[in-house]
């Protein structure tokens, strides 16, 4: 384990946060590819995109992600992961608008959440044909998808997906651990999710908030891989803004480099994830 390579993700717009909650988050497609380039050169293999209108609407917009992947791709060689979460209360075609991207700014990846989860006062809303639906759309555009799991259950229904045929194993996996109404961010409950999953399979954890940056420790010491962005958490310490995402990549590099792990970068990521190499 010490030595093995750690995936470093970030996601640095997510759907929720605003510019009244922090200056430092992006919203246009210039903004975010700055960020994710930022964070690229920090460490980070992998970008988990969403993206906005001018205002910071949460949108799903193909043309606002293809933009975005023009530029980070005109600069750096990075994964790039499509968000098909979005937004509370989004439907189920406005979430897959990003799956329907041409060749030249196709995605490498694309998230799929498998149940519905509390959110806050909101509920993220997962019905299993709609989950189907996006598993499908996912497969039919050559995209690998990744698990974002919310609670423990999630993992069995990604379990019904593979027996139908929809996704294949042994995955990769996201542990998004401590949205309120979710699976709380503690390692015993990392400790039961690993063990549920396919063997060799490859999972990262985000929690949220202050528990971000342990459970990136908790993550590292268990041979996992990590996610940190302001999607997930403003603060780099108590009551300290990160400057940007590629402030929480700098700290989670850090981190994983204290417990042994080597930084992968996006080509060896590629490798791990049983990704087509590029380039
Ligand atoms: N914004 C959340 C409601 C994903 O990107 O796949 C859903 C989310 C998950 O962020
Ligand atoms: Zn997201």
């Amino acid at each position: 384990m010490a030595d093995s390579p750690m995936i470093i993700t970030t996601a640095v717009c997510g759907a929720e946060v605003m510019r009244k909650d922090t200056p430092h988050i992006p919203y246009t497609p210039q903004e975010i590819a700055l960020e994710a380039i930022r964070c690229a050169d920090a460490g980070a293999a992998m970008i988990h995109l969403h993206v906005r209108l001018p205002d910071g609407t949460p949108s799903q917009l193909a043309d606002l992600f293809g933009e975005t992947i023009r530029l980070v791709r005109a600069e750096r060689d990075v994964i790039l992961q499509v968000s098909t979460g979005g937004a509370v209360g989004m439907s189920g075609k406005e979430r897959s608008d990003p799956l329907t991207l041409p060749p030249e700014v196709k995605p490498e990846m694309a998230t799929l959440t498998t149940g519905s989860v509390n959110f806050g006062d909101a509920v993220f809303l997962n019905p299993r044909p709609l989950v189907r639906d996006i598993a499908q759309r996912i497969r039919s555009a050559g995209l690998k998808p990744e698990f974002e799991i919310f609670d423990a259950g999630m993992i069995d229904e990604a379990k019904y997906l593979n027996r139908e045929g929809l996704v294949h194993f042994p995955g990769h996996w996201d542990f998004v651990l401590g949205v309120p109404g979710g699976l709380g961010a503690r390692e015993d409950a990392l400790d039961y999710l690993v063990g549920q999953l396919p063997e060799k399979a490859t999972w990262s954890c985000a929690a949220m908030g202050r528990f971000e940056l342990p459970m990136v420790e908790a993550a590292a010491a268990r041979g996992g891989h990590a996610r940190v962005g302001l999607e997930d958490n403003l603060y780099l310490s108590k009551g300290v803004l990160a400057k940007g995402s590629w402030e929480l990549v700098e700290r989670a590099v850090q981190i994983a480099k204290a417990k042994g792990r080597t930084i992968a970068p996006p080509k060896q990521a590629r490798y791990l994830l049983g990704l087509p190499a590029r380039g």
